[in-house]
Order: C-alpha cells, then structure tokens, then sequence
C-alpha cells in the first residue's frame, strides 16, 4: 500500500514541475505521517523517471546546510538532491522564467570529485583529498509547494527544491583556499541583496560533502568521480523577477551572473 503512494507521491511533483505549478504539500494530500525515508523512497522514484527520460545526472547537491535553515525547518539535519544536465544554465545566460514556479537564487560552492568517495566515517579532510576542483555556482530553487508550504519530508519528496544551476568558468584547487573563509555576495540589479562566507554550510563546505557521503552510504551508495555537487547555500536564497540581472561574487573564484528573461 505504501509504495503504490510512494509512487503516486513521484508522479505527483514530476508533474507539478514539468507543468510548472504550484501544488499542495504532499504531507497534507497523499500521507501526514510521510517519514523522512518513505520521502527519500519518493525523491528516488522522481529520479529514476527523469533517468528513464534520457536526462543525466551532474550531481548530488546538499540543502538545508545552514543553522539558521535548521532552526526554521525544526531539524538537524541537512538533506540531499539531485541536479540533472537539463537544469543546467550558461555563465552569462538567460534563464527563462516562464519554464519555472516562484524561483528564488542562492549563491554555493561547488565541488567536482576526482575520487569516488564512499561513507561511512568520511570527514571533510578526506573530501578535500579527492576534489579535483572547487567552483563557484548559483543555484536557482523552485520548491513546487504552493506558498513554500512544505514539511521536511515534503521538500525531501521534492528533490530538495532543486531546479537550475549556474556554475562559473573557474576551475581551482581546493588546496588554494581556506574554503571557511571564501566570502561570496549575491547582487541583483547591482544591488547587494545578501553575503556570507563558506562557514555558512556546516562550518567548511568540504563538511557538508563529508556528510553527503555519509548519508548515501546508509543506502550502499557513494559519492562518484565526476560528480559535480552543490555543497549548500553560502546566502540566503533571494526571490527572482523577469528582468533581474543576478550577479554572485566569490572571492578568488570570480564571478558568476544570469538575467532572468
Ligand atoms: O538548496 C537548498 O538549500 C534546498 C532548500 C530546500 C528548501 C527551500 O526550497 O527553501
Ligand atoms: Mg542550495
């Protein structure tokens, strides 16, 4: 009886995102006492759709990496998502409104892995042994809850609100950086909306990949070579409008932008 809702779960915000609308939490529609489990069961389900569609994975990516997103949702731990090659926007490119719901932009370091990485027990010091390059990256989320209405097991079901992501052209060694310390703003319009440094996700971005492998480990997966994972919001994420030019700053990353068309 559970995975036939499990399954209807999938179908339900596989549709709400390719239609582009918002839709009621799944919590309150399908299943109030969903389980954190059950939700990743349902994310895996969206996921291998989207695979049996002929779209690719680029990577994991982390969310809910920050205290103040903890305190909010009322939980402790950061969750885990999908980017697919279809979400993928150009450094400088347009990115097109009308293909999304209520978008909002965070600014994130991104990790491209030389060495698969399989839990348990990885620390941060590990991940940054086999990072062949950090980036700099926009992520645009677009939770498909209606009013941002949603539990962690919704947003969880949900691919953790994942939906594009822009990624900037530098491509550096980990090991030229103190990644704690890298300071990032996110500007709109040139106007400073919000900035923050990469202590913002877990206290050292390599941790929140450190945690990602963990966490996969539980289901006897691992984080691959060749990955490129999005480790966790550097900002808070910022709404975005037709005609907003977004511009991140990341400090000895360069910068990386988007007009929203
Ligand atoms: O990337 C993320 O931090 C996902 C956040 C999920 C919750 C939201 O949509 O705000
Ligand atoms: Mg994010």
């Amino acid at each position: 009886m559970t995975i036939e809702i499990i399954k209807k779960i999938a179908d339900y915000l596989v549709a709400a995102e390719v239609e582009k609308r918002e839709v009621v939490k799944v919590s309150k529609v399908f299943k109030p006492d969903l389980t954190v489990d059950e939700a990743y069961q349902a994310q895996e389900l969206l996921v291998q759709k989207k695979l049996d569609e002929g779209h690719k994975i680029i990577g994991p990516k982390m969310g809910l990496t920050s205290k103040a997103k903890w305190d909010q949702m009322g939980v402790s731990e950061p969750i885990y998502g999908y980017v697919f090659d279809y979400m993928l926007v150009n450094n400088g490119g347009v990115l097109p409104f009308s293909e999304l719901i209520h978008p909002k932009v965070e600014a994130e370091i991104a990790f491209l892995i030389g060495e698969d990485i399989e839990g348990p027990g990885i620390t941060g010091a590990q991940v940054l042994a086999k990072t062949q390059y950090i980036l700099p990256a926009l992520e645009i989320i677009d939770s498909r809850y209606e009013n941002f209405n949603f539990t962690l097991p919704d947003v969880i079901a949900d691919n953790a609100s994942t939906s594009r992501v822009v990624f900037g052209n530098a491509l550096k060694k980990p090991s030229e950086f103190d990644l704690e310390l890298v300071g990032a703003t996110l500007s709109i319009n040139g106007q400073l909306k919000e900035l923050g440094a990469g202590a913002a996700v877990l206290g050292h971005p390599a941790n929140s990949i450190a945690v990602l492998a963990n966490m996969l480990a539980r289901k006897g997966d691992k984080i691959k070579k060749g990955d490129i994972i999005l480790s966790g919001a550097i900002t808070s994420a910022v709404m975005l409008r037709v005609g907003d030019f977004v511009s991140g700053k990341f400090d000895g990353l360069g910068e990386v932008t988007f007009f929203v068309g």
